[in-house]
């Protein structure tokens, strides 16, 4: 079995800085060089300057950021001031000029079972406008060098509570559009982090906006590197990555959002507490109590695995227990996958809840949303305007995503009492 083979696509500034962090740190070769970064930042402002705020605490990562630059950092659109915060000038730069940016993802050489993870802050304009299009065009229509790649994963970051209505209108806009495109499917998974969760877990409460997104960003790295760790390792029970997107897309629920526990000495804490441990981090804000599936993903020390001391076999007992604890009616699917890692001495849990109820989630957003929308009639300039029209059909699929998945939970809620009934029908008391 040859390992799976990833290659990153980071649109806009945020998702630049994780993305070549990621790059930077990590050097994975199941990834080798397919990162790309794209941006709108127009032509007088040097490319690198979303980076400079890494360069400034880790200088020697501009030598890396050099020698991708010419193949892997891509300026698309022409409005002299990028997308300005508005998603549909950054959607309709990306179609405008999707030939340039064509070019780049064909430079990356993917195969056709390649997987891709497209990232986005869901707060701004370009990489929330054209995330969403570039994975529509890969999936069905990539033009010429580009195979069709239907695995393309997204990775969408929410902004903080506090931040300005447009970028909460845009989160919801930008959510739309990566679970569907004209009516379909659109990325495989979309799994989500939000600025203020990930605060709130690392009890960061003051400290210059740049360096918390640095600290924010560092938590993300994290997460990329636990999804992709199952396709670089030698795992015991690899979650392969064809069920990281069937079986969520059969169910038409396709939203998680990762929970780390990273770092615990195996000699000091149990399996048990870390995965415990992992399931008080959760990234976005959610009740847990109505995630309906979960990925768990645990990287021990290969000598530790070696020795039988870490088997997949506790694990899957031990994630059956944890899931019967935590997740709606014990949930509809769960995956284990234990890795073994030659680099690392401790222990590293991921676990990715989803299908969990987007209410926390949309409550944080909704207001701001229809603020802003409110004031979208008054917007005059054809150019930048944002069809009423358009985000009317895009709240009606989300409506429609969120009446399935609650749906979904209130049905396995209920299984247990609809159990009883089903015996007491077959004369059992
Ligand atoms: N976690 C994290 N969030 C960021 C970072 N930079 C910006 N954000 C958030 O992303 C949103 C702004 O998006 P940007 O990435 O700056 O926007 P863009 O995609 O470049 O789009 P424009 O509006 O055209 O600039 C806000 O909600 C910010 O809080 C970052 O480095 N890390
Ligand atoms: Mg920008």
């Amino acid at each position: 079995m040859h390992a799976t083979r990833w290659g990153i696509i980071a649109s806009g500034q945020g998702a630049n800085r994780i993305a070549f962090l990621y790059y930077a740190k990590y050097r994975n070769p199941s990834i080798a060089d397919r990162v790309l970064l794209l941006n709108t930042t127009p032509a007088d402002v040097k490319p690198e300057a979303p980076l400079e705020q890494i360069f400034a605490s880790e200088p020697e990562l501009r030598e890396e950021y050099e020698k991708i630059k010419r193949e892997r950092v891509c300026i698309f659109g022409r409005a002299p001031s990028g997308a300005g915060n508005n998603w549909v000038l950054g959607e309709r730069e990306a179609i405008a000029d999707y030939d340039n940016i064509r070019r780049y993802i064909a430079n990356l050489r993917l195969r056709r079972s390649d997987v891709l993870l497209g990232i986005a802050t869901l707060g701004g304009g370009t990489g929330n406008g054209s995330l969403p299009y570039i994975i529509h065009r890969v999936r069905k229509n990539p033009g010429a060098g580009i195979e069709r790649i239907n695995n393309f994963l997204a990775l969408g970051i929410l902004p903080y509570d506090f931040e300005a209505p447009q970028r909460h209108f845009n989160t919801i806009c930008g959510l739309a559009r990566l679970l569907r495109y004209n009516g379909e499917q659109n990325a495989a998974l979309v799994i989500l982090v939000d600025n203020s969760q990930v605060e709130r877990v690392l009890g960061i409460r003051r400290g210059q906006r740049e360096e918390r997104y640095q600290r924010i960003n560092q938590e993300i790295i994290k997460t990329i590197h636990m999804l992709i760790a199952p396709s670089s390792y030698t795992s015991r029970a690899t979650i392969d990555i064809a069920d990281y997107y069937q079986l969520p897309s059969n169910l038409g629920m396709i939203h998680f959002t990762p929970c780390l526990s990273m770092g615990n000495d195996p000699d000091v804490l149990s399996l048990d507490a870390i995965l415990e441990s992992a399931s008080n981090n959760a990234m976005a804000p959610l009740d847990k109590a109505t995630a309906t599936m979960a990925y768990i993903v645990v990287l021990a020390p290969e000598e530790k695995v070696a020795k039988g001391e870490i088997t997949q076999e506790d694990l899957e007992d031990l994630s059956r227990e944890w899931a019967a604890r935590h997740l709606a009616g014990e949930g509809i699917l769960r995956y284990t996958s234990l890795v073994a890692s030659p680099e690392s001495e401790s222990v590293d849990a991921m676990i990715l809840l989803g299908g969990f109820s987007l209410r926390r989630i949309m409550e944080k957003s909704l207001e701001k949303y229809y603020d802003f929308k409110d004031s979208l009639s008054d917007s005059s300039d054809a150019n930048s305007r944002i069809e009423l029209e358009r985000v009317e059909k895009l709240e009606k699929q989300l409506k429609e995503y969120i009446a399935l998945t609650e749906e979904k939970i209130a049905r396995l809620k209920g299984k247990r009492r609809q159990m009883k009934t089903e015996l007491k029908r077959w004369g059992f008391s």
